[in-house]
């Protein structure tokens, strides 16, 4: 700045001397005047465009709105055991319901501060869009239209699923070029009614959808012999099939006709909240990473390793800077556990699914499972 005043300077007094005769002093008085004034305009504009303050960028506080209820409300299937189930008591339980419990085990230290609502794949959106529900986490796909579309801001993948088909054993169907003119049950406002049409259409196969909006009339429909095959996303295959009346008799084919990364959702529009749950989703991806489990926490946070440290919240400010409690990846490890014993306990080894890790393994063992570093 000073050496541009400097030059100005020199440009005024150059002109001065220009006009140095008596009677054309008024005339370098304006010219001198009106050039200053530019000039300062000028210089004015070049100064740097100060940082928009954080705290304003968007229009909503969400954080402020789940603190002050004390409570997250969450969307989710509740139709699809493994992700969101609910039973006859009323608890609920999945890979979807334990997103939402780390949320409200990392705000509030209490994984039970969490009021579920039940949406189906068309209500899902509009819920989340109205402000009806804090985060979506109900087995639905990232896309881009979504994504840009639908004013919503995607999280991270917490299940990387393919659209599936299922048909009965003894159909003898074996590939997808064996559903010419067949009848397939679908669930409207989906990524799979979608995906089967572009598919057909790609093989030239002529078929007939047969769609509902709720999941199970579509699963009861395809039970019932109105379909001769059913498509969903393979996890949800997987998981209906075990409530049929004769699971044994009923086959998800190898064939995937499509990427679903299954990710939870936030409204556009406050990038302070979307930070909070895309950090607390992180975290339990990069515990396993670290080791660090339920079940080894409180040695862990003996711990003199900078990282492990860091990551629990003992030194650094993570989460202070975020606005919610430093220790809150320490929180969500106590109560639900790092990405291995949500996977394992829900739809894994340790559930009646029985789901390999495959695409879900960590990157470092062979998966797609990866948290940016905690620093
Ligand atoms: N991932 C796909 C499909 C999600 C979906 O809604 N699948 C159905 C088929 S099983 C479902 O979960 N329905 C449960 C419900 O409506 O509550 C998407 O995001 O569109």
């Amino acid at each position: 700045m000073d050496h541009q005043i400097n030059h100005l300077d020199r440009q005024m007094r150059s002109l001065r001397k220009k006009f140095s005769t008596l009677w054309t002093r008024p005339i370098a008085w304006l010219v001198s005047g009106l050039f200053l004034f530019a000039s300062l305009f000028a210089l004015a504009a070049c100064e740097p465009i100060p940082e928009p303050n954080q705290s304003s960028i968007g229009s909503t506080n969400r954080l402020k709105t789940v603190l002050s209820r004390g409570k997250l409300v969450c969307g989710v299937s509740g139709e699809l055991p493994g992700f969101s189930f609910v039973n006859k008591e009323g608890k609920y339980s999945g890979l979807d319901v334990d997103v939402c419990k780390a949320i409200a085990a990392a705000l509030f230290d209490n994984p039970e501060a969490v009021q579920f609502r039940n949406l189906n794949a068309k209500e899902r959106f509009t819920a989340l869009q109205s402000g009806e529900i804090d985060v979506l986490s109900r087995n639905t796909t990232w896309t881009l239209g979504r994504d840009t579309g639908s004013r919503l801001a995607f999280m991270p993948v917490v299940f990387y699923d393919g659209q599936g088909v299922m048909v009965r054993k003894d159909s003898n169907i074996k590939a997808i070029a064996n559903l010419k003119d067949a009848d397939i049950c679908a669930q409207t406002g989906t990524t799979t009614e979608q995906n089967l049409a572009d598919q057909m259409r790609k093989r030239n196969l002529a078929y007939k959808p047969v769609v509902y909006e709720d999941v199970n009339a579509t699963f009861n429909a395809y039970q019932s012999g109105r379909c001769t095959a059913i498509t969903a996303d393979r996890s949800a295959l997987v998981v209906r099939r075990t409530r049929l009346a004769d699971p044994e008799n009923h086959v998800v084919l190898d064939f995937v006709v499509s990427k679903e990364p299954l990710a939870p959702a936030v409204s556009d529009g406050d990038s302070r909240w979307a930070d909070i749950v895309k950090w607390i989703i992180f975290a339990a991806i990069e515990a396993e990473d670290l080791d660090i489990s339920s079940v080894n926490l409180a040695d862990q946070q003996k711990s003199s390793n900078a990282e492990t440290r860091r990551f629990l919240g003992i030194d650094g400010s993570l989460g202070k800077d975020m606005g919610i409690s430093n220790d809150f990846t320490a929180r969500v490890i106590k109560h639900v556990g790092n990405y291995a014993e949500i996977y394992d306990r829900n739809i894994g080894k340790d559930s009646p699914f029985k789901l390999p890790r495959g695409q879900n393994e960590l990157w470092k063992n062979g998966g797609l499972m990866y948290s940016p570093p905690f620093r």
